[in-house]
Order: C-alpha cells, then sequence, then structure tokens
C-alpha cells in the first residue's frame, strides 16, 4: 500500500480549510463584541455612550475598508458587512474570512479603547438582493428594539429600581407602552440621536480629486473613492430603497 505523505496526511487533517463562500452569492459578515456588557458596564454610559459609539465606527471604518465591503452597518457591538457576489478577498475562504474579519475588528476596537477586546465573527449568505434588504431591515429592528428597551431600562434604574424590578415592569409591555413610559419622565424617545435608534451604515462615495502633473504642467481630474459614514439613515421601505440603489451598483 502506497504511503501518503505527512504533508498531505497533515493537510487534509486541515479539515475545514476547502469550505468556501457559495459562488455567486452575497455574503454578509457580522462581529460581535465579546461580552460586550461586561467591557461596557464600568466605563460607559447607559444605555448609549457616544464615546463607546464612536470606537464601533472607527472599528467598522477599518474592516469596510480592509476587506473592500460594498456597506457596512453597524448599531450597539456588532457589526454587518456586506460582500458583493463577485468578491474574492482570500479566494473566498471561510476559515480566513471569519478569522480576519474577527481579528480586525479585536485590534482596531482595542487600539481604540485602550483595552483588550475580542469580537466573534459568522457568515450570513444570500442567493437574492431581496434576502440582502431582509437581512439589513432585521438588523435595523433589533437596533430600534433594542434602543427602546435600553432606554427604558436604564431611565427605571435611575429612579432606583433594581435590576429585577426593571425587568418586570417592562416585561410584556409593548412599543407604545415603552414610548409612554419615557414621554412620562420627558423624553421624547423620536428626538433621541438617530445612531442610536437606527444604527450607523458605511458606503463608498466618489469625488473629483484635483491634481497637477509637473510633466506636463498641466492641472488634472481624477475620480477617486472615500468612505461615507451615514448617521442618518432612512428607515421601513425608504431604507429598502437606499439599499436598492446601492446593491444595483455592486
Ligand atoms: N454602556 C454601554 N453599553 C453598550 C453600548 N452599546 C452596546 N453596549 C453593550 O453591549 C452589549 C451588547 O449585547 P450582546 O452582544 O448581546 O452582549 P455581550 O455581553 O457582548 O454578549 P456576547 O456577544 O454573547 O459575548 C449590550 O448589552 C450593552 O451592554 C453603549 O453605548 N454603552
Ligand atoms: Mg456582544
Amino acid at each position: 500500500m502506497k504511503q501518503e505523505s505527512l504533508e498531505s496526511r497533515m493537510r487534509a487533517l486541515e479539515y475545514f480549510h476547502d469550505l468556501k463562500l457559495l459562488p455567486g452569492a452575497w455574503a454578509i459578515v457580522r462581529v460581535d463584541g465579546r461580552s460586550f456588557s461586561r467591557l461596557t458596564s464600568q466605563k460607559f454610559e447607559k444605555p448609549f455612550d457616544v464615546r463607546f459609539h464612536n470606537m464601533m465606527v472607527k472599528t467598522t471604518e477599518a474592516l469596510f475598508t480592509e476587506l473592500g465591503a460594498a456597506y457596512a452597518y453597524t448599531e450597539s457591538d456588532e457589526i454587518s458587512l456586506l460582500f458583493a457576489p463577485s468578491w474574492d478577498f482570500c479566494d473566498r475562504e471561510v476559515e480566513k474570512i471569519v478569522s480576519l474579519s474577527a481579528g480586525i475588528a479585536s485590534a482596531h476596537f482595542a487600539l481604540a479603547s485602550g483595552v483588550p477586546a475580542h469580537f466573534d465573527s459568522r457568515i450570513w449568505m444570500g442567493a437574492t438582493t431581496a434576502q440582502v434588504l431582509d437581512y439589513f431591515h432585521w438588523r435595523m429592528s433589533d437596533a430600534s428594539r433594542c434602543a427602546l428597551h435600553g432606554w427604558c431600562y436604564w431611565t427605571l434604574r435611575n429612579e432606583g429600581q433594581d435590576a429585577r424590578q426593571a425587568s418586570k415592569v417592562l416585561e410584556g409591555m409593548t412599543r407604545s407602552g415603552k414610548n409612554e413610559l419615557l414621554f412620562e419622565r420627558g423624553i421624547n424617545y423620536n428626538d433621541l440621536p438617530l445612531w442610536q435608534r437606527r444604527g450607523t451604515g458605511f458606503l463608498w462615495e466618489t469625488y473629483q480629486k484635483e491634481g497637477f502633473n509637473p510633466q506636463t504642467g498641466q492641472h488634472t481630474t481624477a475620480t477617486r473613492r472615500r468612505v461615507k459614514i451615514d448617521e442618518t439613515l432612512p428607515m421601513g421601505d425608504p431604507y429598502r430603497a437606499y439599499l436598492t440603489t446601492l446593491v444595483e451598483s455592486c
């Protein structure tokens, strides 16, 4: 019997290495801060702290540019990155995409915050643009639900209720009930910053860069692209229309 080389036997046990993103499908990578409830419990304002948000924005921008995403979205401690069907980063190898995205996020958040921080990472696959729109609608709904709940919860806690009491008050309460709870205390949910209620988007925009060619003595213009950070995302159908334009240009 022919003996397989040590090299090929060992390579074969890198069992998941051949796993790749589905050809021709949309991919979304979502990274999420590990145990960020603990990480944020001492030094950050609740339910939202603009310093924490800015660290997430910096982390998202790094992932967006480093990986060449078509769109990115961040809310709370999570970041979703959309990749076009033609994206061929690392030959679409799942292990590389998952580990590098978690690594890039962890490194940049740790640099921004000055403390060690870890992110996990997962992949979502979509066959159609309609599924992509549903995905981002889903994450924005999550942002909105958590923002309303978080504001109610911490308002009650700040009034002196303990964790159990505040959770009990909010258990089963409707959206309008929660809005009312805040309103009675002088907080209009609809006046809170949009980044808290809807999250933040990242897209590419093109611009004309003026230059000068010293050899020909001529002024030049070149089309360049830069990251646009959108803190005033639309919601519902206008958000779907916004994303449709974006995905159709991919
Ligand atoms: N204080 C503060 N905390 C925040 C802010 N944004 C997000 N967080 C925290 O981040 C947590 C994110 O929720 P999860 O991802 O479910 O919780 P986690 O502790 O990170 O748990 P795992 O992701 O399962 O490891 C929230 O519970 C908040 O505690 C913020 O602006 N201020
Ligand atoms: Mg988390």
